[in-house]
């Protein structure tokens, strides 16, 4: 695997899910401080360097990470499990937007709804490409239309990430189009 693919991996396990696989701690926003976070990976065996980390966040393709602007702190942009204050406002979504997920878990969530499960937040796609891509990571994909104006008329909070992902905290069935 690439070390910027290896990377891109290693950070998204540590930023978003378990920063205590190499007992580093992240602030509520999420952030984590770039030089215990380097001091603490290679302490565990994971080689990073500043300049491995600073083209991670430069070229990784979905834009997954931030530096703040003094260059001291990072943080992943969406996906947390963890739970992590991003402080998104809310925005108003456009009319429609997709979420991309496997055949296998339609009747579920024809009976429930889309939920974020383990992550914070249900993620959505401003696109139907993008959300079939997402889609099949899990298997058959199958793309869901979300009504999403309609769903903000009726209280529900959409936040659009750092790197143009739509999160909400969950989507009713009767905003769900099937194919
Ligand atoms: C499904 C990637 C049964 C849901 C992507 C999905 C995304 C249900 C799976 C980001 C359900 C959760 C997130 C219900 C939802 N019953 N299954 N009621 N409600 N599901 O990986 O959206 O590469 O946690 O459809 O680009 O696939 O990591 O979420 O299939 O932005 O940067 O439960 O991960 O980004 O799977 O992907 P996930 P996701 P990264």
């Amino acid at each position: 695997m690439p070390d910027l693919v290896r990377t891109s991996k290693f950070l998204s396990l540590i930023l978003r899910h378990k920063p205590e696989r190499i007992g580093l701690t992240l602030d509520a926003n999420g952030w984590a401080d770039v030089d215990d976070l380097i001091r603490l990976a290679n302490q565990h065996g994971f080689p990073l360097t500043l300049s491995l980390l600073e083209r991670v966040v430069a070229e990784n393709d979905k834009r997954r990470f931030t530096l703040s602007d003094d260059g001291r702190r990072i943080r992943a942009n969406q996906g947390h499990s963890l739970k992590v204050d991003l402080q998104l406002s809310p925005s108003p979504p456009p009319h429609l937007l997709y979420h991309g997920t496997a055949s296998r878990f339609l009747e579920s969530i024809r009976a429930e709804g889309l939920r974020a499960g383990r992550r914070q937040h249900v993620h959505l796609s401003a696109d139907i490409a993008t959300a079939r891509q997402v889609g099949q990571r899990h298997g058959k994909p199958v793309v869901l239309v979300v009504h999403a104006a309609r769903m903000a008329a009726a209280g529900h909070r959409f936040y659009l990430s750092a790197n143009g992902v739509w999160l909400t905290e969950r989507v009713p069935v009767e905003f769900i189009e099937f194919p």
